[in-house]
């Protein structure tokens, strides 16, 4: 069903972005990948090459800047440039601080990246889908999407931003075949909490030590299951949370290792 189509994938150097590369590329797809860290998106296209024979293209973005995302996407070569499916999976939070305490440049951080970002890459990857009436963009939202919680402040608020972009999406394509889906996940152990706490891996490790959360394996499967559903249909949103998490501040804390 997938085979061949084209997957820009934001944010494939890590994480769900990563895992979801090694999803679709098992399902036959050609790949977009982009991010800022070139090498680590080579060494993922070389794996990919090797484990499923899959075409990649790499492409170094930071899609905090809007004129080098419209120079890359109206730079693909003309083999790459009918993208099939969007990722809009980039994202991050900064720090857990109160309002009156953060830093500025922490908000900035998380606002052009997780809303102005998306806003970028889907203003120049939704015309070419909306004029071969075909494509699919799958926005990566989150509970914290849903819920606000103790510090979550303003990366909550991008991602209930990123909710509302999906539903105004969705709406501004109905008439087309392109459809618009959110994946919105709670706590998926990648580098998230290593990038929050500015790189204290230790405060990272901590994060994830209470119950098992999700995989990132967990939400590409997701990701994946939204992109193959017959055309009729369109996922519009899907909340995936890890067993022992019933919302972002309830959460049994089991430990690690310890059977469901
Ligand atoms: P990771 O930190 O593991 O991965 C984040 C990815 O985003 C990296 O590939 C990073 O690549 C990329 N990225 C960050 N900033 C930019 C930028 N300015 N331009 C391009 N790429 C960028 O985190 P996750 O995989 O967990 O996060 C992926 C998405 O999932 C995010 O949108 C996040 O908000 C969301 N999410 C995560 C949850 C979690 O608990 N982990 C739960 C719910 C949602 P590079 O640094 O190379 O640019
Ligand atoms: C990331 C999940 O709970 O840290 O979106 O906000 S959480």
């Amino acid at each position: 069903m997938l085979k061949d189509k084209i997957v820009l994938i934001t944010g494939a150097s890590a994480g769900i972005g990563e895992a979801c590369a090694h999803s679709f590329a098992r399902e036959g797809c050609r790949l977009i990948l982009a991010a800022r860290r070139l090498e680590k998106l080579e060494e993922l296209a070389a794996a990919l090459k090797t484990g499923h024979g899959a075409d990649c293209h790499t492409i170094e973005l930071d899609v905090r800047d809007r004129k080098k995302v419209n120079a890359a996407m109206e730079g693909l070569p003309t083999e790459w440039a009918d993208i099939d499916i969007l990722i809009n999976n980039a994202g991050l939070s900064r720090g857990l601080d109160k309002v009156h305490e953060a830093l500025h440049t922490d908000w900035e951080d998380m606002i052009d990246t997780n809303v102005k970002g998306l806003l970028w890459i889907s203003r120049a990857v939704m015309p070419g889908m909306v004029e071969r009436d075909n494509g699919h963009v799958i926005n990566i939202g989150s509970i914290a999407g849903r819920q606000v919680y103790p510090g979550g402040n303003v990366y909550c608020a991008t991602k209930y931003a990123v909710r509302a972009l999906t539903q105004g999406m969705r709406i501004d394509l109905l008439g087309t075949k392109v459809r618009c889906s959110s994946v919105d996940p709670g706590m998926v152990e990648t580098e998230f909490s290593e990038v929050r706490f500015h790189g204290d891996k230790e405060r990272a490790h901590q994060a994830y030590q209470n119950f098992p959360p999700l995989k990132a394996e967990d939400i590409a499967e997701t990701v994946l299951f939204c992109a193959t559903r017959p055309p009729h249909v369109n996922i519009h949103e899907v909340l995936i949370m890890p067993q022992d998490q019933a919302a972002v501040y309830a959460s049994h804390p089991r430990g690690i290792g310890k059977d469901l």
